[in-house]
């Protein structure tokens, strides 16, 4: 059984790497970036929204889908896959989390070791940097009217305040990014969670790993372009999935 063979495998890694999308955060009630946001966000894709040059061209329509985006995931809460991952940091030697994510749900469920690579639905910065990369500002600290929106750095009083995410064109965190490539280059097991594999660099991690022969377990509701190439695909949701591949593990462990 696939479930079993995934399990002896992460069992026995000397460095576990789990990399995560959108999927994973489905059960949660986060819709995945390329669903369609509901109601009057519907109209919009996600992908001409999250990038610099629609803050530039319309800053107030940018900034309300991201505050909407961000009441709609604080009223969320991580789901069983966000736990399972979480026990099997704790349950394992070396385990590195690496999250294209934004919902701030790993954090949550209790993991310690993320990496995330495209910022969070929860902080915000300058848009012009003025203290320096990334000029960090506290928005519950600021008054503005809506129709007002973005407020206005409190530093520079110029700078219009971001949601501090890296948009589509713009560089992911230098650290962060080689990290996670230092990872995926080195690891000797990757669990790929709820990606569809599409957004780079994020999207080479699996590729990297596997160049180097690492064992490389796909979880998804769907098949992606890179199933073909994983040594284990596990379809279903991660919510149902991830939970077994637990219970899997700790047999495991409590068999050694
Ligand atoms: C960069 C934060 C260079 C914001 C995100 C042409 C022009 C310009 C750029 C490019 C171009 N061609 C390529 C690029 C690069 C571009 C890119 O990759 N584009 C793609 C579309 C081709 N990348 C970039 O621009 C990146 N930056 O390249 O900079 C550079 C270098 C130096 C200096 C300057 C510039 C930046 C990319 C980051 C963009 N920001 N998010 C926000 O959230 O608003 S990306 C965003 O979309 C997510 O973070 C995520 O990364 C991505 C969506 O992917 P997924 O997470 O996989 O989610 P998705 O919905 O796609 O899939 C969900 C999956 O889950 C599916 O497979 C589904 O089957 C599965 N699923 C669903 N339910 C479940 C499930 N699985 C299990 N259980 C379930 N229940």
């Amino acid at each position: 059984m696939d479930i079993q063979r995934a399990a002896k495998k992460i069992t026995r890694a000397k460095h576990l790497v789990i990399s995560t999308g959108a999927g994973v955060s489905a059960e949660s009630g986060v819709p995945t970036f390329r669903d369609a946001l509901d109601g009057l966000w519907a109209k919009y894709d996600p992908q001409m929204l999250a990038t610099p040059q629609a803050f530039r061209a319309n800053p107030k329509l940018v900034w309300d889908w991201y505050w909407y985006r961000r009441e709609l995931v604080e009223k969320t809460r991580p789901n069983p896959g966000h736990y399972a991952i979480a026990a099997l940091e704790k349950l394992l030697p070396e385990v590195t989390l690496i999250t294209q994510n934004v919902d701030h749900h790993h954090q949550q469920a209790g993991n310690k070791n993320i990496i995330t690579l495209h910022g969070s639905l929860f902080a915000y910065k300058c848009a012009n940097n003025c203290q320096g990369e990334p000029t960090s500002v506290e928005v519950s600290r600021l008054t503005w009217k809506p129709e007002d929106a973005p407020p206005t750095c409190p530093y520079c009083g110029k700078g219009k305040v971001r949601p501090d995410v890296v948009w589509f064109g713009e560089a992911l965190p230098e650290a962060n990014l080689r990290r996670a490539f230092e990872l995926a280059r080195t690891c000797d097991v990757m669990l790929l969670v709820g990606t569809s594999n599409v957004v780079y660099p994020a999207a080479r991690l699996p590729i990297e790993a596997l160049y180097q022969g690492a064992f490389v377990i796909e979880i998804n509701s769907n098949p992606t372009d890179l199933t073909p190439r994983m040594s284990v695909f596990l379809q279903g949701k991660s919510g149902d999935i991830l939970p077994q591949l637990v219970e899997a593990v700790r047999e495991e462990l409590g068999a050694e």
